[in-house]
């Protein structure tokens, strides 16, 4: 199967379905589309029907959008546990993950993801730190009930980790501020092997979108 992703500095969405394939050692190939230059409406329409990445292609069909490919990819390889094997479990993951996938809208325009990018810093508004208030209860509700079962959201890697990945690395990059058992997650995020990969690979790409280069 072929992934096709945006660039690895700026594309949020494309990591999380990068990571989530990449830590669950799903074997693929992967196609990487720069954004925001004259080509990217083109080059993305070839392969995704909604103008957007990531966009995961499989023998008989192709699936846009990171939750669906995420629930695609859930149901195609049962043994490898993208969603927690609990019924409650699974459906408090799939809850944060829906939450993630619709919500935050907020943070995700003020701190765009800019991998890079360290040191930057941003004026806070109420909106985004209610998001990011919200974030770190989530991740606090996870850590007391499951944390006892390993380092990750839900104890084992699941959806709800690739869903949050990029909002550790926006953490990181503006130097947001949180309380000492957030920070014990997302250091599990950063110290994780493919998204150190995913870091180096951002760090050597050479294009800049001047709209998603924020703080000073
Ligand atoms: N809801 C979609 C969002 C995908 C999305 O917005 N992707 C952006 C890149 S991160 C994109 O494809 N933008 C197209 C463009 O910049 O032309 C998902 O979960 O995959």
């Amino acid at each position: 199967m072929k992934l096709i992703i945006g660039n690895k500095n700026y594309s949020s969405w494309s990591l999380r379905a990068w990571f989530l394939m990449r830590q669950c050692e799903l074997e693929f190939d992967e196609q990487r589309i720069a954004l925001d230059v004259d080509t990217t409406a083109t080059e993305i329409a070839k392969h995704s029907p909604a103008g957007r990445v990531p966009t995961l292609i499989l023998d008989d069909c192709t699936v846009w959008d990171s939750l669906a490919i995420a629930e695609t990819l859930a149901e195609r390889y049962p043994d490898k546990d993208l969603w927690p094997r609990s019924d409650k479990r699974r459906a408090h993951a799939r809850a944060v993950s829906a939450e993630m996938h619709s919500g935050f809208a907020a943070m995700r325009s003020e701190l765009p993801m800019n991998c890079r990018a360290t040191g930057r810093r941003i004026a806070i508004n109420a909106e985004v730190r209610r998001d990011i208030d919200r974030i770190i209860d989530i991740w606090r509700d996870c850590q007391q009930q499951y944390r006892n079962d390993g380092d990750w959201l839900f104890g084992s890697f699941s959806v709800a980790d690739a869903m949050f990945a990029p909002v550790v690395l926006r953490f990181r990059t503006y130097g947001v501020e949180i309380p000492e058992s957030a920070n014990a997650y997302a250091n599990c995020l950063l110290e994780n092997d493919a998204i150190g990969e995913w870091l180096l690979a951002a760090e050597s790409e050479t294009e800049v979108i001047s709209h998603e280069e924020i703080g000073l």
